[in-house]
């Protein structure tokens, strides 16, 4: 499986911030694994146009459940596509604690980015009450169930583990809790989709730098990462890509 590096930029970055992208993409023209940029969304459109035909994928961080309507604000998957995108992060805990997003609003997210032929980004992770409360397991399987529809495979979803006391924070879990986390991982989806749950990306994310990459990527069923503060400059992010 090819590996992916995925930048989570946030609500970070004006048009000057394109200049990382013409910085990352002249050090790693052809990186040994999948890159992704996901922008604010009124980067995607001038991001495209810099990035054409480059190594460089990307990507909006959220979408509505519906195709169009009345709904001030919001962005459609089929707009992303068509700005540029090819992936959707959904259900990142900041939408989740920002916004009150559900499962099930991150489910019908999920087919809605299906629809528009988007990848969808699926993030889930448990809090550290959760965790403290020997529930991280449990939390995150309820998650993985309820934020998935039927017919998730390796081509349309990509897994992104953040455990949400790891997220900005600079703590990381143990390699022996992300390790046990990612197995259970894989051990669900291959129970409830089968055989493409071996070939689905796996990331970790919560404060991946280039300082923790190469031993967060060694452990077993880590794929790849999603990185936020580390993704907004092109030096970081690309030592990532190149621990990869
Ligand atoms: C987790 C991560 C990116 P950071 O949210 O999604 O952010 O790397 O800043 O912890």
């Amino acid at each position: 499986m090819r590996k992916l590096a995925a930048g989570n930029w946030k609500m970070n970055g004006t048009l000057a911030a394109l200049e990382e992208i013409r910085a990352l993409l002249a050090d790693h023209p052809a990186p040994g694994c999948d890159m992704l940029i996901c922008p604010p969304a009124t980067l995607l459109a001038p991001m495209a146009a810099l990035t054409a035909g480059s190594a460089l994928a990307l990507g909006g961080q959220d979408c509505h459940a519906r195709a169009s309507g009345a709904h001030t604000g919001d962005l459609s998957a089929a707009m992303l596509r068509d700005a540029g995108a090819a992936y959707v992060i959904l259900g990142h805990s900041e939408r989740r604690a920002d916004h009150g997003e559900s499962d099930a609003d991150v489910q019908a997210k999920t087919l809605a980015a299906w629809q528009a032929g988007l990848i969808a980004v699926v993030c889930i992770g448990e809090t550290e009450a959760e965790r403290d409360a020997g529930k991280a397991l449990e939390i995150v399987g309820q998650q993985l169930a309820g934020s998935l529809p039927e017919g998730a495979t390796a081509a349309n979803t990509v897994l992104a583990y953040e455990p949400v006391w790891a997220i900005g924070t600079g703590r990381t879990p143990t390699a022996g809790q992300i390790g046990e986390m990612h197995g259970f991982m894989r051990q669900s989806l291959t129970a409830r989709f089968g055989a493409t749950a071996q070939e689905m990306a796996l990331l970790y994310g919560g404060s991946v730098k280039p300082s923790n990459a190469a031993p967060i990527f060694a452990i077993a069923d880590v794929d790849g990462a999603l990185v936020g503060g580390a993704s907004l400059k092109a030096a970081d992010f690309g030592a990532i890509v190149a621990a990869l």
